[in-house]
C-alpha cells in the first residue's frame, strides 16, 4: 500500500492485515542515510495487542492437535519459501538494519532458514517419558504447549531472531504473538507474508510498535502464557517482572560483555582474522556475543595489536548495499550516539589509548549515515566502564595479561556471562580455562556465530534459558504433563 512515495506496511493478526486501532503510523529509517525513510509501519498499543493474543488464543485448540510432524511440514515450506526470495529478504534487511549484505545479510538470510528447517525437522522429537513404578501402575510424561507465547525481539538480527522466536513456539503446538523491534519491522513482516501463506489464521501473529507501549501490554497481557525475549538486561528485567506477576514462565537472552582470550602461542593469521569475527566487527560489534573484552598476552601482544589494526584499517566501512563493503552502519541515532559518547569517555580516560578508530567523521560520505568505523583501546585498567558495560558498537578494549589464573578472574569480572572465546593449540589449557569461565557458550579457537541444533545462551545477567537447540525447544516451549494409571482394574 503507498500513500505519497512512502510504503505502508500492515501487520498480521489473525490471517488478516491490518493497520492499528489507533490507525497511526511511524516511520522506518534507512541508517545508511540519516533521516531518509524507506517505510511506515503501524503503531501498535495495547488495543492491538489485545486483538493479537485473541486472536492466537482463538488459533490454539485446532492448532495443537494438528500432528507435530505435520506442523513441521509447514516450516520447512516456510523455509523454502523465504530462501526462493533470499535475496530480496536480503536487501530489506540490509535497507532497514544497516549491517553489509554481502558480509552479513545474505548469511542471516541462509541462517534464519537453518533455524526454521531445523525446528520443522525436530518436530518429531516431542517425546515422553514412561518409568518403573509400583505394579499395575503405568506413569507416563507427555509434553504439552503452553497456548500462546508472547515474544519481543530487538533489530540486530532481526529476521533470525523471529524465527529463532516463532520456529520452536508452533512447532511444538503454541501460537504467537511475535513484536517485531521498532527500528527493523521489514523483513519481520516480510516473514509474517510467507507465514500467512503456509499457516493457519491467528498461529503467527506479528505486530509492530514501541517498547513501552506495545510490548509492555504484550508481556503484561494475561492470556499469554510464556514470554520469550532478546533485547536489553534493562528491559529483560521488567518483562520478567511482568512475568513474576502472572507466575508465567520467562526465557530472557540479554547482553554481554564477552572475553576472548589470547595465549602466548596464538599469534598467527588464522587468529587474528577469527578475533575480528568474534568481535562481529562485521555487524559493527551490534551483537550479543560480541568478543568486546580482548585479553592479549604480554608476550605477543605488540606484534598481535599491530597486526589486528592493519586489518581493521583494511576494512571498508560504508554502503551496506555495496558488494565492496565489509562493515555498515550502526541502526539508529540513539545508539550512534550511545556508542560515540563511550569512545568520548574512552579518549577521555587516563589510562586508556585509542590505537585506531576514534570519533566518526563530521563530514564526508562517512557522516551521510550512522557509520563508525573500527575502534581499539589499550587499557591495563578493565574495571572501567568501556571495559564492563555492553556499548553494542564496533569497540574493543585490549588488555595485557601474563598470569593465567589472573586472566581467568578477569575474563569473569562482569555481570554478564554469555560468550568467551579463548585462543589456544595447548588443548589442555583451553579445556580447563573453558571450564572455569562463567559464559554459557565458549568457543575455542573458532569466532564464527551460533549454530543451529547447540544450545546458546547465557549465565549471570545474560539471560535465562537456551535457544537453538532441541533440548532449548522442549524447556521453553512445552509443559511437562506427568500422568499415572492403575489398570489393575
Ligand atoms: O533494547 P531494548 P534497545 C542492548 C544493547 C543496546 C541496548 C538498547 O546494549 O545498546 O540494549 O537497545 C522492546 N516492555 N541490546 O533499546 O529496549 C523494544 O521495543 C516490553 C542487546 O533496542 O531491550 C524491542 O522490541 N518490550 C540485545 C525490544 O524490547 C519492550 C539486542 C528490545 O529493546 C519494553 C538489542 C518494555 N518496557 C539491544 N521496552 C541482545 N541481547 O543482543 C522495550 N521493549
Amino acid at each position: 500500500m503507498q500513500t505519497g512515495t512512502k510504503v505502508r506496511e500492515l501487520m498480521l493478526i489473525g490471517g488478516e492485515w491490518t493497520e492499528a486501532v489507533n490507525q497511526e503510523f511511524f516511520p522506518v529509517e534507512n541508517p545508511a542515510r540519516r533521516g531518509s525513510i524507506i517505510a511506515e509501519v503501524p503503531r501498535a498499543t495495547e488495543a492491538d495487542v489485545n486483538k493479537a493474543v485473541e486472536a492466537a488464543q482463538a488459533a490454539f485448540e485446532s492448532w495443537r492437535k494438528i500432528p507435530s510432524r505435520e506442523r513441521g511440514r509447514l516450516l520447512l515450506k516456510i523455509a523454502d519459501a523465504v530462501e526462493a526470495q533470499a535475496e530480496d529478504f536480503a536487501r530489506l534487511l540490509s535497507t532497514e538494519t544497516g549491517n553489509a549484505l554481502r558480509t552479513q545479510a545474505r548469511g542471516e538470510i541462509k541462517g534464519a532458514c537453518d533455524i526454521i528447517r531445523y525446528f520443522g525437522g525436530v518436530a518429531g522429537e516431542l517425546k515422553g517419558e514412561t518409568m518403573p513404578v509400583e505394579n499395575n501402575l503405568f506413569a507416563y510424561t507427555q509434553r504439552e504447549p503452553y497456548g500462546v507465547i508472547g515474544g519481543i525481539i530487538p533489530w540486530n538480527a532481526p529476521l533470525s531472531l523471529a524465527a529463532l522466536k516463532i520456529a520452536p513456539a508452533i512447532t511444538t503446538g503454541n501460537t504467537i504473538v511475535l513484536k517485531a523491534a521498532e527500528d527493523a519491522p521489514l523483513t519481520v513482516l516480510k516473514l509474517a507474508k510467507v507465514c500467512s501463506e503456509f499457516l493457519p489464521p491467528g498461529v503467527v501473529n506479528i505486530i509492530t510498535g514501541f517498547g513501552a507501549e506495545c510490548g509492555a501490554p504484550l508481556a503484561n497481557h494475561p492470556l499469554v502464557q510464556k514470554l520469550t525475549f532478546t533485547g536489553s538486561t534493562a528491559t529483560g528485567k521488567s518483562i520478567m517482572r511482568a512475568a513474576a506477576e502472572r507466575i508465567i514462565p520467562v526465557s530472557l537472552e540479554l547482553g554481554g560483555k564477552s572475553p576472548q582470550i589470547v595465549y602466548p602461542d596464538a599469534d598467527n593469521e588464522k587468529v587474528l582474522d577469527n578475533v575480528i569475527s568474534a568481535m562481529r566487527f562485521a555487524r559493527q560489534g551490534q551483537s550479543c556475543s560480541a568478543g568486546s573484552r580482548l585479553y592479549l598476552h604480554k608476550s605477543i601482544f605488540d606484534s598481535f595489536l599491530n597486526r589486528l589494526v592493519a586489518k581493521l584499517q583494511q576494512l571498508k566501512v560504508g554502503d551496506p548495499l555495496d558488494e565492496a563493503t565489509d562493515m555498515g552502519s550502526i541502526i539508529n541515532a540513539k545508539q550512534f550516539n550511545k556508542v560515540v559518547n563511550y569512545i568520548r569517555e574512552g579518549i577521555q580516560h587516563e589510562d586508556a589509548e585509542l590505537i585506531v578508530g576514534g570519533l566518526p567523521p563530521a563530514e564526508g560520505p562517512l557522516a551521510e549515515g550512522y557509520y563508525v568505523e573500527p575502534t581499539i583501546f589499550v587499557s591495563k585498567d578493565d574495571c572501567w566502564r568501556l571495559a564492563q558495560e555492553e556499548i553494542f558498537g564496533p569497540v574493543m578494549i585490549v588488555i595485557p595479561w601474563e598470569d593465567e589464573e589472573e586472566v581467568i578472574q578477569m575474563a569473569n569480572r562482569s555481570n554478564y556471562g554469555l560468550a568467551a572465546f579463548i585462543w589456544t593449540n595447548d588443548v589442555n589449557k583451553a579445556i580447563s580455562t573453558a571450564n572455569r569461565l562463567e559464559a554459557g557458550w565458549v568457543q575455542i579457537n573458532r569466532g564464527g556465530g551460533m549454530m543451529t541444533g547447540h544450545a546458546y545462551g547465557g549465565y549471570k545477567q545474560s539471560g535465562i534459558g537456551r535457544e537453538y537447540s532441541l533440548e532449548s525447544m522442549l524447556n521453553s516451549f512445552t509443559q511437562t504433563k506427568s500422568i499415572i494409571i492403575d489398570y489393575n482394574n
